[in-house]
């Protein structure tokens, strides 16, 4: 950095104007932010084509407390009227060569209501991940990769979050309850900032991926992984039309 500072400040320097916004520029947006504002984009929504699963209201009367929570449905498969899908990971999975680092912010999943919000969270491996109770009534945190348990914790109301971090890209993590059989939720490690979750809308946008070629993966907890081969050019946004198909 300090190298590029000072060539920056030997080239403003014969024009004191120039000088005066470029360093005010940098100043606004830090350096890295002014160096890398540039990049592609990908933008598109994801629609489950066939009849989706009706949703099934969860059963939460066997805790005091949950029971009085207002009526929940199963968020395993959330769709629109015209099939918009909730709760797809869209991210580039393959081609990234210089990722920013994780973000010192914690990536947040908190159990309010009886159930994990949001349910579905994406990490930067080593990001520290936050686990939180917000509810009146003991969770207990286990959670697994594949059928291994990876760590299985009591988490009391009232006790600070669970800090954790998963290092290893790729890795999808569930996340159960073994107090309310009902809670589901993931963490899926991925190694650059660059995606998304779907909303209610099943839109995704993915802005200032640097130019090449990737590979772009959706993943969705019940209908599985589908990817893409991409390539990404500054200025030309790429739109796409995802499909899962209902089982
Ligand atoms: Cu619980």
């Amino acid at each position: 950095m300090n190298r590029s500072f000072t060539g920056l400040k030997t080239r403003a320097s014969a024009k004191p104007l120039a000088k005066i916004s470029v360093l005010g520029a940098v100043l606004a947006t830090g350096w890295a932010g002014a160096a890398m504002a540039a990049g592609g984009s990908v933008t598109g929504s994801v629609k489950l084509v066939g009849k989706a699963p009706a949703p099934t209201p969860l059963n939460m009367k066997s805790d005091p407390f949950c029971a009085k929570q207002p009526q929940a449905s199963d968020e395993e498969v959330v769709v629109g009227k015209t099939g918009e899908l909730k709760n797809v990971v869209v991210r580039i999975a393959k081609g990234v060569k210089a990722a920013p680092p994780a973000p010192k912010t914690p990536a947040v999943v908190d159990q309010v209501g009886c159930t994990y919000n949001p349910r579905v969270v994406v990490a930067q491996a080593g990001q520290q991940v936050e686990i939180r109770n917000s509810d009146q009534t003991m969770h207990n945190v286990h959670t697994y990769k594949g059928t291994a348990t990876l760590f299985n914790l009591a988490h009391i109301q009232g006790t600070p979050p669970h800090k954790k971090s998963f290092p290893t890209v790729g890795d999808v993590i569930k996340f159960k309850c073994d107090v309310h059989p009902w809670m589901t939720g993931w963490v899926l490690v991925t190694d650059s900032p660059y995606f998304k979750v779907t909303g209610a809308d099943g839109k995704f946008d993915i802005s200032e991926i640097p130019a090449g070629t990737y590979t772009l993966e959706a993943w969705h907890e019940k209908y599985g992984t589908q990817t893409k081969e991409i390539t990404v050019a500054d200025g030309k946004p790429i739109d796409l039309k995802l499909e899962f198909k209902a089982k």
